[in-house]
């Protein structure tokens, strides 16, 4: 679905003295605006291949329609995307939902839109068709031996699609864990996992990272054999320095200190990357910022202070990605909501004055620390980020334009209502 440069450069001047008056005014206000611009210009976030159609839940999925049919149509979708805001320049695959036929086609055609391909996902929380053993009770801590090994040849099969790719990272997550009291012994579910996950690490290329995500519950709802962040960067630490944390904001219990954990995650060097969404109740998926937009806020202020303290660079030192599944939305509209509400959430955080805030820290004033926060906080930013996009080749106002050029339309056009079967 392209949509061509004539009608982008209509739909930008429609607005662009508007937003030249802002962000004027902006320039004017904060003395390292085009610092930030310049910085959320090479801010990338990865888009995974699952959620480009309608993700459903356990009681029913609700397909819109124009859903890609294929890994070719995922990557057009992205690029779309990725054509109007000029921030989601990677693709995140899930294994074996999307095996590459053709390896060197499929990466020539994503780097045809200007993508890349971040972190692959295993799957051990399906069985598939036609699959030897049950993931029944768990992958990689399962009692039985034949289990534990199907696992780890999954995760080592996924690592060599990667590579075909030009990935240079592996995302494990499992669904293993328990549903009962006495199900099973923690000690040896940790072991058996530790063992696997070693295993895998030690077929992990050089230049490559394994980010351990955790998940407070879900499927299992006793135990999860990598539960929280503490088990998570235990497993990290034990297999080595290209294991690090993965954070996805949907996995924690309710109320969880989520920007603590980041910051002493990143202080002890073991972050990985994020899986970014947002959430009221659980592991809910919902699009970036909508629900909690200042803990996102809070997030990237420690992660900002985190990775200037390890002289890290902001956009490629971490894996910045969307973990979420759409039901009652257009995937791509909420895509585009999601990606924008993360570079706000930066913005916003690189306008912090980190040394008044430090001063004030080092005098408990606790009103003055909360002040240069919500300062922060409360600046509109949209005119930094659409300023990014503008010098960066975008769009100023991709929603707009994607809602405008009626690609959905366009899209179930040419591809009718399609049912895919990888929605999380
Ligand atoms: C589900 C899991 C987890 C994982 C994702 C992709 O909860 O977030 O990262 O699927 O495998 O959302
Ligand atoms: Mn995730
Ligand atoms: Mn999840």
């Amino acid at each position: 679905m392209q949509i061509d440069q004539n009608k982008i450069d209509g739909y930008n001047s429609q607005s662009l003295r508007k937003h030249e008056r802002a962000l004027t005014y902006l320039q004017g206000e904060i003395p390292h605006a085009d610092d930030i611009i310049q910085q959320l210009g090479a801010f990338q976030i990865a888009i995974p291949s699952w959620a480009l159609g309608t993700g459903g839940t356990r009681f029913g999925r609700f397909p819109a329609g124009g859903e890609p049919r294929n890994l070719e149509e995922k990557i057009e979708d992205i690029g779309l995307l990725h054509r109007l805001n000029r921030a989601s320049g990677a693709i995140s695959l899930h294994i074996p939902w999307d095996i590459p036929e053709d390896p060197a086609h499929i990466r020539a055609l994503a780097a045809a839109h200007g993508l890349k391909f971040d972190a692959m996902n295993s799957n051990t929380f399906q069985d598939q068709p036609g699959q030897a053993h049950s993931y029944k009770f768990g992958s990689l801590q399962n009692v039985n031996r034949d289990v534990r090994k199907q696992a780890i040849e999954h995760n080592i099969e996924v690592i060599r699609h990667g590579i075909a790719l030009g990935s240079e990272s592996l995302t494990v997550w499992l669904s293993d864990g328990s549903c009962f009291p006495g199900q099973l012994s923690f000690r040896k579910a940790f072991e058996n996992t530790l063992e696997g996950l070693q295993e895998i690490y030690a077929a992990l290329p050089d230049n490559w990272k394994m980010f351990v995500e955790y998940k407070a519950f879900e499927p299992n709802f006793y135990s999860t054999t990598v539960g929280d962040w503490g088990q998570s960067y235990l497993y990290a630490s034990k297999l080595g320095n290209k294991a690090y944390t993965l954070v996805d904001l949907g996995h924690h219990l309710p109320n969880a200190n989520i920007e603590q954990i980041v910051s002493l995650l990143l202080m002890e060097g073991k972050l990985g990357g994020f899986h970014f969404n947002d959430s009221k109740y659980g592991d809910d998926d919902l699009t970036v910022g909508s629900i909690k937009p200042y803990q996102l806020f809070l997030i990237f202020c420690e992660l900002v202070d985190g990775m200037n303290a390890r002289n890290m660079q902001h956009a490629t030192d971490l894996g910045w990605m969307i973990d979420a599944s759409h039901n009652v939305k257009d995937p791509l509209e909420d895509l585009l909501q999601s990606v924008e509400a993360i570079q706000i959430a930066y913005a916003q955080a690189l306008l912090v004055d980190r040394a008044k805030l430090t001063a004030a820290q080092e005098r408990n004033d606790v009103v003055a620390a909360q002040e240069i926060l919500q300062q922060a906080y409360r600046t509109d930013v949209r005119p930094l980020v659409a300023e990014a996009r503008l010098r960066s080749g975008g769009v100023l106002d991709p929603l707009g334009v994607y809602r405008g050029e009626q690609v959905r339309a366009g899209l179930i056009r040419e591809r009718g209502l399609v049912t895919i079967a990888t929605g999380l």
